[in-house]
């Protein structure tokens, strides 16, 4: 569970529910679905070929003649991250891969069996290092759920999280490195965004000469306040974080097109 100290922004990870930088002796990625033919030639922590600190972890597989043409591997123990409106959740990770993948998530009803199934962050399979990035994921989960017409008074969480390898053809060996898994909320960035402009906004709020703006700018600081204050003070999960985050998500959305019409009325 996400407790209110996760919001602490610690340089970086700020908003973190997981961090994967595979600095230590102990793997984390385990076979998950698909090709039932493969080989792991090699599953180890590599310190020859990495992206950040001095390791990454890296598999060898050689693909046989049968079987299915994806390739799943999930995080090893993986706690349930529960989904709430607007929390804006994002999973990112660096690969370096010979074929192309993407990140693959599992979510699923609380207390019930339906699930379902969200794909995105393509990799391009060039062979050098890439961030990819799947955000938005309780939307996606709770627009799944709604289009199937599944009951989500339990709630919603996210179960399982993996690497999805693709576009092999049997007898062909891939070596997969894995660097920085993150799975965290957007909310403390796009706050942080916004509170780093805030000089920027001023001096544009002075230099528009129609003085159209200063006050929905007003307003919308002190809704930013109030949403960071619930946010900091109530448990996750509680009905009043939830409408902060929603209200935050909307903030956000609305600056974006405030700050584009203030720039164009100063630039008049
Ligand atoms: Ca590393």
């Amino acid at each position: 569970m996400l407790s209110s100290c996760a919001w602490v922004a610690t340089g970086g990870g700020e908003g973190a529910y997981f961090s994967e930088e595979f600095e230590g002796k102990e793997l984390k990625l385990v076979e998950w679905a698909g090709d039932h033919e493969k080989k792991i030639e090699a599953h180890d922590l590599s310190s020859n070929v990495f992206h950040s600190g001095k390791q990454s972890e890296h598999i060898r597989i050689v693909y046989g003649n049968k079987g299915a043409r994806y390739d799943y591997w999930r995080i090893k123990d993986l706690q349930p991250i529960t989904l709430t409106p607007g929390m804006m959740l994002e999973i990112s990770a660096w690969v370096k891969a010979d074929r192309p993948m993407d990140i693959r998530v599992s979510w699923a009803v609380k207390g019930g069996k339906k699930s379902g199934v969200i794909t995105g962050g393509r990799y391009s399979g060039n062979g050098a290092w890439e961030e990819i990035r799947l955000g938005n994921i309780e939307e996606q989960a709770f627009s799944q759920a709604e289009a199937a017409q599944v009951d989500v008074s339990q709630g919603l969480a996210m179960t399982v999280i993996g690497f999805n390898l693709y576009g092999f053809s049997e007898k062909q060996n891939i070596d997969l490195y894995v660097d920085e898994i993150r799975i965290y909320t957007r909310i403390p960035l796009e706050i942080e965004g916004i509170n780093r402009e805030k000089s920027r906004i001023a001096r544009m709020l002075s230099a528009d000469g129609t003085k159209k703006y200063a006050e929905d700018f007003e307003e919308l600081y002190e809704q930013l306040d109030d949403a960071k204050k619930i946010l900091a003070e109530t448990p996750d999960g509680a009905t009043e974080r939830v409408a902060a985050q929603k209200l935050l998500k909307d903030i956000f959305g609305r600056y974006k097109r405030m700050k584009m019409r203030l720039a164009l009325a100063v630039l008049e």
